[in-house]
């Protein structure tokens, strides 16, 4: 496969060198006008960067003022925390695993609010690189289906399993394509401190959402006191919180604190073909309302560790938003006969 054209050619192939200096060019590949259609419904011709390219001398940005730029971030973030305090789905963490899961979810139900809460300032998990920092990602077969799903490229390199050439290529596709579904909201620097629970009328507890705040000041609370944080209620949560890391394995760790699992299980030692299967296999509904998926599941059922390759996290994926769509009618009825006795019925 040719590689991609680049879109800026600074050099003329070697043959056309003169005294060993290659003329400098800049061809800038033509993109065709557009016209924008502005909110107020105007409409203004775009500018193109073949206009710009080598016209810097009398080149200016349009004229702005500092607090158009504050309220621009300000009241869309904002309206987003009000429009996700009730959610339909809640993902805690944007690993492979969680961005997986929001994929498949967002795309199979597009009439769902689906809040994705990352601790990170930079979403993505353990998926940035393969093992030891190397570049490259493997994942064994049958999870190429899901690169193919998202349009990954990737090296069909054995019989058993290919190899995408950085990981990043993996992460930042799945991160774009979740993004930019219109109805996921991707909450990052934040991190999930705790679970809403109510009592599940049998001695146990069910899920109603989760507790939030910032990382920063989450991290902060054995030297800052009083700063508590912000709630989203959801129906379903599910937990892709990985097992290493800050915050790792968070939600498992916190039902056992709270009573609502007996014990962790505890990560065994690395065994590929043993661990990948368990993970998917395994992704389920732990207490009423909360899916356990990915890396986090091996530290409630004690499965294996699979160590750099990332099938199973997909596939998790794949089957915590299947669960989650089996268990979300029942789920969100019980959350509606609280709401129905709530003061304000209805609440969006
Ligand atoms: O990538 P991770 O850690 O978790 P997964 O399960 O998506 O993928 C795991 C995978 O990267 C591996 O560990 C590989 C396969 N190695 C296995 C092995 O044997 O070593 O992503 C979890 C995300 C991270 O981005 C965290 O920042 C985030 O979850 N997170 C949280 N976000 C919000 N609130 C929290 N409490 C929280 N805890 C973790």
């Amino acid at each position: 496969m040719a590689p991609p054209a680049a879109l800026l050619d600074l050099q003329e192939p070697a043959a056309n060198c003169q005294n060993g200096t290659a003329p400098v060019s800049t061809k800038i590949a033509a993109v065709p006008h557009t016209t924008a259609v502005l909110a107020n419904g105007s409409s203004t011709k775009q500018k193109t960067i073949e206009e710009m390219a080598g016209n810097w001398a009398d080149f200016k940005f349009a004229p702005i003022r500092e607090s158009q730029v504050s309220r621009a971030m300000t009241r869309r973030y904002f309206a987003d925390l009000d429009k996700y305090a009730e959610s339909d789905i809640v993902i805690v963490g944007a690993g492979s695993c969680g961005l997986s899961t929001a994929y498949c979810l967002a795309k199979a139900r597009p009439d769902l609010k689906i809040a994705i809460i990352e601790a990170s300032v930079s979403p993505g998990g353990g998926a940035w690189l393969g093992g030891q920092l190397f570049s490259a990602m493997v994942m064994r077969k049958p999870a190429d289906a899901f690169l193919r799903e998202i349009g990954v490229p990737y090296e069909d390199a054995d019989d058993d399993f290919v190899v995408v050439k950085h990981a990043a290529l993996f992460t930042s596709t799945i991160l774009s394509k979740v993004i930019q579904f219109p109805n996921v909201k991707l909450f990052n620097a934040t991190v999930v401190e705790d679970l809403i629970t109510r009592a599940d009328g049998k001695g146990g507890i069910r899920l109603a959402g989760v507790v939030t705040n910032w990382t920063l000041v989450s991290m902060h609370h054995d030297d800052q006191s009083c700063m508590d944080p912000n709630t989203i209620n959801a129906p379903v949560v599910i937990s892709t919180t990985g097992h290493d890391g800050p915050f790792g394995a968070f939600s498992a760790k916190r039902l056992v604190s709270m009573g609502g699992l007996p014990a962790l299980g505890g990560m065994r030692g690395l065994d590929m073909n043993t661990a990948e299967d368990a993970i998917v296999k395994g992704t389920r509904e732990v207490v009423p309302g909360l899916i356990i998926g990915g890396m986090e599941l091996s530290e409630v059922d004690g499965a294996n560790r699979m160590g750099p390759t990332f099938g199973a996290m997909v596939l998790s994926g794949v089957k915590a938003a299947e669960e989650a769509l089996m268990i979300f009618e029942l789920r969100k009825k019980e959350c509606s006969e609280e709401m129905s006795s709530a003061r304000r019925p209805g609440l969006e």
